[in-house]
């Protein structure tokens, strides 16, 4: 990474201090730097979610955005609306965005999600992946990975977590990305480069809990960037069908490195060879996708 890519991160602030997350929050971090690329021009869209209540009661709001509260479901259909709404204003200078955790992404919203990016809406998709129902009380979602954990799922998961990239990718759409807050130059680009395309764009973004993780609340970055360098969350994107993995020569770890720092994991030595086997699976597809295998 040279210096020029760092000097990307733009100063100004869109998220203020004061807000309600708890310490280490990551879907908060990613709040911070996505708003750096989207700019003071963007309408928000917050369904039911941790960040429904993170900005806090008007007018003590951190969010320096217009902000739609809507329905656990309706993200998709409302960003539809506020899409055409201003076009039939012209106005053509505002990016449109969703943002949703991921039950409200994987379960509940996907219905809406997928209708608005097959009728080809221009809109900013994020997924904030915790990945379990976090402002319920740490419920498992279809985003929960198997072997988490949940208060719904006590003997830990067993079923595999949906990949909701390649939901998106299967449904054509111009952009789809995975970003991750522990490489927010790569993440501001991936931003950047979806403000520049025209229909929907969606951008997956995981976001460490530490409630919910069961971590101390310091380690949220460095668990961010162990799932990228363990491979178990690779750093991709999907632009017209062709695929591009980014930071694919940092040091690979083994997997049992990121799991091992998460209480949620209670995991046998056989359990952690077999999450390895999968991650390592997946990652040869990713270069087969890419071309690259
Ligand atoms: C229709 C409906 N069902 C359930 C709820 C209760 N509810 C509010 S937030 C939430 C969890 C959201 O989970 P997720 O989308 O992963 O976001 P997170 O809380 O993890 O940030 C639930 C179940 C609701 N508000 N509306
Ligand atoms: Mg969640």
């Amino acid at each position: 990474m040279g210096l020029t890519e760092r000097l990307t991160i733009p100063e100004e602030e869109f998220v203020y201090s004061g807000h309600t997350a708890c310490g280490g929050c990551g879907g908060a971090l990613a709040m911070r730097i996505a708003l750096k690329a989207l700019g003071p021009r963007t309408i928000l869209v917050l369904p039911a979610c941790c960040w429904a209540v993170i900005p806090g009661v008007l007018p003590a709001t951190c969010l320096s955005v217009p902000v739609l509260s809507i329905g656990f479901a309706a993200t998709g259909a409302a960003v539809s609306g506020i899409e055409a709404s201003l076009k039939a204003q012209g106005i053509d200078d505002v990016t449109v965005v969703g943002w949703a955790g991921d039950g409200g992404t994987a379960d509940i919203g996907i219905q809406s999600l997928s209708g608005a990016v097959e009728r080809g809406h221009d809109f900013i998709y994020f997924c904030y992946d915790n990945e379990a129902y976090m402002n319920t009380g740490i419920q498992r979602s279809g985003a929960t990975p198997s072997g988490a954990v949940t208060t719904t799922t006590p003997a830990r998961k067993r079923e595999e977590k949906k990949d909701m990239v390649e939901i998106m990718v299967a449904h054509h759409i111009p952009y789809a990305a995975t970003a991750s807050l522990a490489y927010p130059e790569d993440m501001i680009k991936k931003i950047t480069r979806a403000r520049s395309i025209k229909g929907p764009k969606y951008i997956h973004v995981l976001s460490p809990c530490p409630p919910g993780w069961r971590y101390p609340s310091e380690k949220t970055v460095e668990i961010a960037r162990k799932a990228v360098m363990s491979r178990i969350f690779p750093l991709y994107s999907v632009e017209g069908g062709k695929y591009e993995i980014q930071r694919r020569n940092i040091k690979k770890i083994p997997v049992g490195d990121y799991l091992k720092m998460q209480g949620r994991f209670k995991l046998s030595e056989e359990d952690r060879a077999e999450i390895q086997k999968k991650v390592d699976e997946n990652w040869e597809s990713l270069l087969a996708k890419e071309g690259t295998a």
